[in-house]
């Protein structure tokens, strides 16, 4: 399987790990766009939104939730890419946690060191 969402789920490929379950994985982006931009990923393998069961997503944004609460940032955006057109690079589904911080709340409190 070349799909290197697969691998990283597999650890053949390091990330940093945020949350694993059966069904369900998330870790930081590897080019993220603010501190603390991270991606929340079914397990099961499929490009688009429409290729993954109904009962491999239900995780998903529960953990999303979580991950926004750890960022420390009130502000953030949920997004998630299907096909070329809608910019999307890497086909396997995923959802990007962007988190907007604010000066007062600076770079949030909830990541593992780096
Ligand atoms: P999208 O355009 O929605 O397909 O975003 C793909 C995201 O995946 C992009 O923000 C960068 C991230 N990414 C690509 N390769 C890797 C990788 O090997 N490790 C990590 N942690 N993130 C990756």
């Amino acid at each position: 399987m070349a799909c290197i969402f697969c691998k990283i789920i597999k650890g053949e490929i390091p990330s940093m790990k945020l949350f694993e379950s059966d069904k369900t994985f998330a870790f930081l982006d590897i080019q993220p766009l603010s501190y603390g931009h991270s991606l929340i990923i079914p397990k099961h393998h499929g490009a688009k939104l429409t290729d993954i069961p109904d009962d491999q997503l239900h995780e998903i944004l529960p953990v999303a939730k979580k991950i926004a609460a750890a960022s420390g940032c009130n502000d953030y955006n949920i997004l998630q890419n299907n096909g070329r057109l809608a910019r999307q690079v890497v086909d396997h589904v995923h959802f990007h946690m962007i988190p907007k911080p604010n000066e007062k709340e600076g770079l949030g409190i909830g990541w593992p060191a780096q």
